[in-house]
């Protein structure tokens, strides 16, 4: 038992009200089995309460409210989670297991950033003006307005779980919109967390609605059939991305789709070598490789291949899997028993497949508490065929599969033989060759000698099977909003 973590209980927030669901579910600690939080399941009803609140709320004060004022509100929401620094840490860390040396550099900071920068972005981005010649020679004007969506479905993954959450909630609360929200059964403790601040804040009841529960008939599901709901926002797997296109489809709900990725490295003989291979092992290792733009699939020119495979080979055997609070921990568990299956599924297809495990492979043994959650091994992998499952899947864990190239086009056709369209990341010192190579990726973002590093306002999502539609800056207020144009004859 983790004497750092207490039960505590994540009640429904509807009408800006905490509101207990007739049935509870468990929330285990993946770090060493302990029940951390009891869950309120949203029924349909209790969803169906949160969306006409949501409704009326966008009839009400919110909906009247000016520009200025809602922004002024959104910064108040930033400094609520940094005031509050500590319990958003605690919750995260206690739902994912994650090291405190990640979520409270990344993780919680980036909740507030999320507010405040959609707040700048909706306060400096105009909309579009023409002027039209007429007949008459007098002429008409053309402009356009944006109007919120209305009821916006926000649904979301554990991987990062705030982090991800208020990507999505800030713009949509940007544009003017009311949210029914359902965080992943697996992380429901910063959502709900998020509820007080907003509250403290003074966003008004119905503005940011959270109902706890699972996807297919549950809260998820209810929240993507209800007419009602005026647009849904997903991040999460591929899969349950059709699903929820199917649930959409007899209402037309707009979607935005962030789904999931099976990225490529590419890694050229003339790169800065040792700040690739620790670029790399961030990018493969980073939170426990539950990462969706992570590279599970590495490509390394090869006069330094062997050299950079043992490399990346230590820099995973130095990993520490430690608990969440200890500083040297850089790597905690993953998510769940059950992902753990699923990983480690792999790990014994790969041999299968014919793999020679560099590293990795199993489960590490602890001999204390640990052992009770759901660490893996760090894993590496060489020799398998492009075609195999390995190379084609999403695991999502932290392995990748490293494979020794040619020629440059050679690594270009093997990076985009997939069918999905995420990120990639490319090292090279030849900056010519890294704005080449990137600009051939088929994905949504291309990285040259970094990793993850965002700017909220580019536009982020993938092609393929990675997702439908852009978020960020302008794209997420073009997503979270109806533009209706105006036309003015002169
Ligand atoms: P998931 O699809 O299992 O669940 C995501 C959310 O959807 C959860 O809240 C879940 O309860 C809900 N859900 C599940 N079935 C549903 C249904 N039928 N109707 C409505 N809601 C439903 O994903 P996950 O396991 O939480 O997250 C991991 C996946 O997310 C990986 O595939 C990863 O690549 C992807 N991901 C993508 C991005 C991106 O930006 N593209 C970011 C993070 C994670
Ligand atoms: O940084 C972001 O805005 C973002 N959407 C990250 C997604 C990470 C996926 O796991």
């Amino acid at each position: 038992m983790n004497a750092n973590v207490k039960v505590v209980e994540r009640k429904c927030y509807i009408n800006g009200q905490f509101v207990p669901g007739r049935k509870q579910f468990s929330k285990i600690n993946p770090v060493d089995g302990s029940v951390v939080a009891q869950v309120h399941e949203a029924d349909r009803d209790m969803v169906d309460a949160a969306v006409r609140a949501a409704r009326a709320a966008l009839q009400g004060p919110w909906g009247r409210m000016a520009l200025q004022a809602r922004v002024d509100l959104l910064r108040k929401v930033a400094e609520g989670i940094e005031k509050r620094f500590d319990d958003f840490l605690a919750a995260e860390v206690a739902d994912t297991g994650k090291p405190v040396s990640l979520a409270s550099h990344l993780d919680i900071p980036r909740g507030a950033a999320n507010f405040r920068v959609f707040a700048d972005i909706v306060r400096t981005y105009g909309t579009e003006s023409y002027f039209l010649d007429t007949p008459d020679g007098k002429g008409a004007v053309n402009y356009a307005v944006r109007k919120p969506l209305g009821v916006v479905g926000v649904i979301a993954p554990w991987n990062l779980p705030l982090l991800l959450l208020t990507w999505k909630l800030a713009p949509a609360l940007a544009c003017g919109n009311t949210i029914v929200a359902k965080p992943s059964e697996e992380t429901p403790s910063t959502a709900t967390l998020l509820a007080e601040v907003m509250h403290e804040a003074g966003v008004p009841p119905g503005v940011y609605n959270v109902v706890h529960g699972f996807g297919p008939d549950s809260a998820g599901e209810f929240i993507t059939t209800h007419p009602g709901v005026n647009g849904v926002t997903f991040t999460g797997e591929t899969t349950t991305g059709s699903a929820i296109m199917k649930a959409v489809a007899s209402t037309v709900k707009p979607i935005s789709f962030e789904l999931g990725g099976k990225n490529a490295g590419i890694v050229f003989a003339d790169c800065d070598f040792d700040a690739t291979v620790a670029g790399m092992a961030n990018a493969i290792f980073s939170n426990t490789g539950q990462v969706c733009l992570a590279p599970e699939r590495v490509y390394i020119e090869r006069p330094i291949f062997d050299r950079f495979v043992a490399a990346l080979k230590a820099k995973a055997e130095a990993l520490v899997l430690g608990f969440p609070q200890d500083k040297a921990t850089n790597m905690g568990p993953l998510i769940s028993k059950q992902h753990r299956e699923k990983v480690l599924s792999y790990y014994d297809l790969a041999k299968k497949e014919g793999a020679k495990v560099v590293t990795g492979g199993g489960v590490p043994k602890f001999g204390d508490a640990r052992d009770n959650g759901c660490y893996i091994q760090p894993t590496l992998w060489t020799g398998l065929a492009e075609s195999a499952r390995t190379v084609k899947e999403e695991i999502f864990g932290p392995c990748a599969h490293l494979a020794p190239f040619d020629k440059e086009e050679d690594a270009i056709a093997m990076a985009n033989d997939t069918r999905y369209g995420l990120a990639s990341t490319v090292w090279t010192t030849n900056l010519s060759r890294g704005h080449r190579v990137a600009q051939a990726m088929e994905v949504g973002i291309s990285w040259v000698n970094c990793w993850f590093l965002r700017d909220l306002r580019t536009p982020f999502g993938g092609t393929k099977l990675s997702g439908i539609g852009r978020e960020g800056g302008l794209h997420s207020l073009n997503f979270y909003s109806e533009t209706s144009n105006v036309c003015i004859k002169l």
